[in-house]
This record gives structure tokens, C-alpha cells and sequence, in this order.
């Protein structure tokens, strides 16, 4: 144990405890050190380092286009400014047991907290693209997640998430998923679905009856009132893109309309001011450490 890190444990810690604690968890998704900033500002107690959104703001697709070392220094960015622990969103883990150990390794070196993985192959698709992704054998998923957790002698809370409603294999095969992953170690399981209801993961919670925490992922029934995910004793619900898909739409207009305009005074008081950025990075604080640390004379020129 003692190799690691002491701050990553810690941060792994604080997760597990979290993600147990009897009080509904949420998460939010981040892709950078600001959107980082932003959420944990906004209350937040921990962060969801998503695949869809780390590989947008990079310019990939959600197809595995981006590296895992892409994606790890993504994650160190995101720690470099937050605190909470952050859940990486590991796609399938890159490959085999070999890649996810390799994977899960550098990500506690870089400060993540948990990883979350899904029975699909590499390359993976996002969930919400395309039909019928192939999913992965159980037992080799299981591989995965023993190598994980051996990997990094248990310093990283691993998520197991389970593809297999998206995929049309009904709720039973998800609980046979879920069973399994339960038996090779998986600290909670997400049960993910892209249905507009969400009947099919009230199904699955109430035939799972929590044997380990469950977490969601309601993109797609976000209509669903939240107290239903309560009654259900979900533990913890991740709120995937809305981050990055806010400053998109956000981007987008403003973009649009100094184009049009040619002019910045209609979008000026829409925007952010520039003393908002020199507060949420601490200007304040360079210049109390120049004082510090820069000699209080400079050298005369010569
Ligand atoms: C992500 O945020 O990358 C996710 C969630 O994996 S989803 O897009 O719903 O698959
Ligand atoms: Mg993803």
C-alpha cells in the first residue's frame, strides 16, 4: 500500500465512504480543471471525469479515439483544481486485464478516486450511439476487475457497469452481470439504461436489493423525479455531460452573435467577467507569494 500515493488513498476513501452513506450521492460530470472548479464551487461532492465529455473537449469521438494516457492526464488536470474525488470513467478499460491494470495504476498516481469500467469490448461506443454493442464474456469481464483491484491494492473504488439492458439482453442477464461482479470484487455496480423511463432500472434495483451500491445515469429519463431514485435506495446518480454541453450551447451562441453583430456589446453582460477567472485561479495568491518569494529589489542593470 504504502507505494501510492497517500493523498489518492485518502481521496478513494472519502469516495467509498460516499458512496455508502445512506444519503443519495450525486456527481457531476467534469473535462477539464475548470469545469472541475465550476462543479466543486457549485457543491458538489465528487466528479464524474466522463469518456463522452474528456474526448469532446479534446476533439475525439466517444469511441475509445482518445489514449488512456490522454485520459489520465486529463484527470490530473481536473485534480489539479478539485478536491472531491473524482470517478474516471474507464470505458472498458482500454483492452484486456493487462491494459485496465496499466490504466488503473496510472490513474491513482494521477489522483483519481475511483474507476468505473463497462462489460463491453475495446473500441467501445458510446451507449447512446449505434445497437446491439457486443458485450463482453463475464468471466473475462471479471478479469478485469480482479486486476484492477489487485493492481492498486484496492486504493481506487471500482464501478462495475453493466451494458446489458442497453444491449437488449433483458433485466436477468443484468442481474447475472451483476452477481458476478459482485463476487470478483466490484465495490458498487451502475446499471445503465437509454430508455426515456425508468422502469428498467427500478426493475433492476428492486430484484438486486442493494447487495452492493448501485449508481445511475439518467441522461436519458432524466424526467424521472429524483425522489423515485430515493425510494429505490440508489446510491448514487451521475449527472453525465451537462458541463460540457452547457458551455457548448453557451459557446455556440455567443460565437454566433459577434459574428453577427461585429460588436461585443450585447454579449458583454452575458459572459463571464474577467475577474471571475482571476478569482476562481487565485490570482490573489501569486502576487502574495512573489512578495514571498521574489527578491524585494531587483538586481540594478548594469
Ligand atoms: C460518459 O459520460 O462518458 C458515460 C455516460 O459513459 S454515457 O454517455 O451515458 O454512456
Ligand atoms: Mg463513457
Amino acid at each position: 500500500m504504502k507505494q501510492y500515493d497517500e493523498l489518492a488513498f485518502a481521496a478513494s476513501e472519502v469516495l467509498r465512504t460516499l458512496i455508502n452513506d445512506p444519503e443519495m450521492l450525486f456527481v457531476a460530470e467534469a473535462h477539464d480543471a475548470l469545469s472541475a472548479a465550476l462543479a466543486e464551487r457549485a457543491g458538489f461532492k465528487a466528479l464524474w471525469a466522463s469518456g463522452l465529455t474528456i474526448s469532446t473537449s479534446l476533439g475525439y469521438r466517444d469511441a475509445n479515439e482518445a489514449s488512456w494516457t490522454e485520459v489520465a492526464d486529463a484527470v490530473e488536470r481536473m485534480r489539479s483544481r478539485a478536491v472531491v474525488p473524482i470517478l474516471v470513467d474507464g470505458d472498458t478499460g482500454f483492452g484486456n486485464f493487462n491494459n485496465v491494470r496499466l490504466f488503473s495504476k496510472r490513474l491513482l498516481a494521477r489522483g483519481a478516486a475511483g474507476i468505473c469500467i463497462e462489460d463491453k469490448l475495446f473500441p467501445k461506443m458510446n451507449s447512446f450511439v449505434g445497437d446491439n454493442h457486443p458485450l463482453a464474456e463475464i468471466d473475462e469481464f471479471c478479469g478485469r476487475i480482479k486486476a484492477s483491484k489487485d493492481a492498486t491494492a484496492g486504493g481506487l473504488v471500482l464501478v462495475a457497469r453493466i451494458e446489458a439492458l442497453i444491449a437488449g439482453h433483458g433485466l436477468q442477464e443484468a442481474l447475472r452481470r451483476a452477481h458476478a461482479y459482485a463476487d470478483a470484487g466490484a465495490d458498487a455496480i451502475l446499471i445503465h439504461s437509454r430508455k426515456s423511463e425508468a422502469t428498467e432500472i427500478l426493475s433492476f434495483t428492486s430484484e438486486w436489493n442493494n447487495r452492493l451500491p448501485v449508481v445511475i445515469v439518467p441522461t436519458k429519463y432524466y424526467a424521472t423525479p429524483t425522489e423515485k431514485f430515493r425510494q429505490a435506495g440508489i446510491s448514487t446518480v451521475i449527472w453525465a455531460n451537462h458541463g460540457l454541453r452547457a458551455s457548448l450551447a453557451a459557446m455556440e451562441n455567443v460565437y454566433r452573435q459577434i459574428h453577427k453583430e461585429q460588436s461585443l456589446l450585447t454579449i458583454e453582460p452575458g459572459v463571464a467577467g474577467l475577474e471571475k477567472i482571476f478569482e476562481i485561479f487565485d490570482y490573489g495568491e501569486l502576487d502574495i507569494a512573489e512578495r514571498r518569494y521574489l527578491q524585494a529589489t531587483p538586481m540594478a542593470a548594469e
